[in-house]
């Protein structure tokens, strides 16, 4: 959307034009606390309200040096809008506008990493959040152990500035050990164990660093370093045209960066922050000593029925994930796939079912306002199936089971990377894994039993004991057989039969 000359731009000089409701609730005195890295939706949607709301209730100089990694249009849009943009709240029918001020600087990692590790080593800084999807990770996605490569490796031993996201933290952490200052590092990703792994990936990226600098980084990063795990959620989806159009309806000023979202958010957060944080217990973050029970729950109920819809919805044709809802079979199916194969898996937090849960998360993924596309929670899938899908079916198979429904998810996904619809209509495959998923797909025929081999074959998505588990590959032939002959209603007619 073009900036019309003739309305005004969010910004200081304009929030007197905003209705009461959607005035910011914080003037920009607020000191620099947090270094988050990652300037999507899904961070200023999520992390920045709550991390605002505490800082409105009690205080505290928390505000955001928001850091965007590599594209460089949101932090434009934000600097020009003196760093306020609006989070839509939308429900069906109804949208609640509110401005964001908490972020307080703006850095591009791209354009000068050198001075992101600068401002990581300043103790104003006393926590480090991160946004940046699975595979700026690095890790294994089997296993989840941090792989150094070379890339990440020079990043660490040389002076050059570093160009991943590893090396980035790790010589921030550098430069930061050497004034000693405690700091938490908070992985706000949707990974297992999110703390843990970031912890083995930086203690791995630290152990290349020769000489008495990597000794003392090591011993500082054990004693005065935390890296709480964190349980992350609220459906966001990417910025329109459309949601553009609603924030200038909804502000009566010209917002470029306007977030849309659910109205449901939650964060649960281990409590380990050696240089204090925001109050978020009056902002209604879950803080806790263990986030892995919520985690599990999380990642395998929320996004795997998510990763489930958006497989199905694409092969059938249909666009916004709400719609999927919409298709004959697609309920039975759900409670199959929850009731038989996830819930089993998993051992909820206190007081909490799997089944009411995944209840709650169906009613929020069919909220219509969203218009929550399946090509984007089918990207990456790669990264996403082994926290999601992949954890649940080893677990089935230890326990003895046969998880039917969750190998019909696997063979969507599958029909997915082959590249087209039950229509035909060829589909995008946006994965870190494209070459080899499609270079592996390409050279079969259609029949599904070389599909399935060709795609258990590799070993970065899946462990040895699923890719040669007779069973699992007999269920996912049969479901692949079903979707060829009859596509995605001739799965869901068999679920209900
Ligand atoms: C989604 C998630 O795009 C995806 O992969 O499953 O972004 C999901 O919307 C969030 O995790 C909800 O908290």
């Amino acid at each position: 959307m073009a900036v019309d000359a003739a309305v005004a731009r969010l910004g200081r000089s304009t929030v007197d034009l905003l209705p009461d409701a959607a005035r910011p609730l914080l003037d920009g005195g607020v000191g620099a606390g947090i270094l988050h890295l990652g300037l999507g939706a899904f961070h200023r949607a999520h992390q920045a309200v709550y991390i605002e709301d505490a800082i409105v209730a009690a205080g505290g100089d928390w505000g955001i040096v928001g850091v965007a990694p590599r594209s460089v249009d949101i932090l434009n849009a934000l600097a020009a809008q003196d760093r306020l943009y609006s989070v839509l709240t939308v429900g069906p029918g109804s949208v609640r506008p509110r401005t964001l001020g908490v972020h307080v600087d703006l850095m591009h990692a791209a354009a000068d990493p050198l001075a992101v590790v600068a401002r990581l080593a300043d103790p104003a800084i006393r926590m480090v959040t991160l946004t940046v999807t699975e595979k700026a990770y690095r890790l294994d996605p089997v296993s989840g152990v941090p792989r150094i490569d070379d890339e990440v490796r020079a990043d660490v031993v040389t002076d050059r500035p570093p160009r991943t996201v590893p090396g980035l933290l790790a010589r921030g952490l550098l430069a930061r050990a050497a004034t000693g200052a405690p700091i938490a590092v908070v992985s706000c990703d949707n990974l297992p164990s999110n703390g843990r792994r970031t912890r083995a990936l930086l203690e791995a990226a630290l152990a290349e660093v020769p000489g008495p600098a990597g000794e003392r980084a090591r011993a500082w990063l054990d004693g005065a370093v935390s890296f709480p795990g964190t349980m992350v959620d609220r459906i966001v989806p990417a910025t329109t045209d459309a949601t553009r159009a609603s924030a200038l309806r909804a502000l009566g000023v010209a917002d470029l960066v306007p977030v849309a979202a659910e109205p449901f958010a939650q964060w649960v957060v281990e409590d380990e922050f050696p240089g204090g944080r925001p109050a978020w217990e009056h902002a209604g973050v879950v803080l806790t000593d263990d986030a892995r029970p919520w985690e599990s729950l999380k990642l395998r109920t929320l996004n795997g029925v998510h990763s489930a819809l958006a497989y199905l919805g694409a092969l059938a044709g249909v666009g916004p994930i709400d719609e999927v809802l919409h298709l004959p079979g697609i309920d039975a199916f759900l409670d199959r796939l929850i009731g038989s194969d996830i819930a089993p898996t998993l051992v909820p937090p206190p007081g909490v079912s799997v089944e009411a849960y995944g209840r709650t998360v169906r009613e929020r993924f069919a909220n219509p306002a969203l218009g929550y596309r399946t090509l984007q929670v089918a990207m990456d899938g790669s990264q996403k199936l082994p926290q999601r899908l992949i954890g649940t079916l080893v677990d089935r198979r230890a326990a003895g089971a046969r998880p039917v429904w969750g190998c019909l998810v696997l063979a969507a996904w599958m029909r997915f990377v082959r590249g087209y619809a039950d229509d035909g209509t060829a589909l995008p495959l946006d994965d870190p894994l494209a070459d080899r998923l499609r270079g592996a797909v390409s050279s079969v025929d259609d029949k599904p039993s070389e599909l399935a081999a060709a795609l258990f074959a590799i070993d970065a998505v899946f462990p040895a004991e699923l890719a040669g588990d007779d069973e699992v590959r007999g269920l996912v032939e049969h479901w692949l057989t079903v979707l060829a002959r009859g596509g995605v209603p001739a799965v869901l007619a068999e679920v209900s039969s």
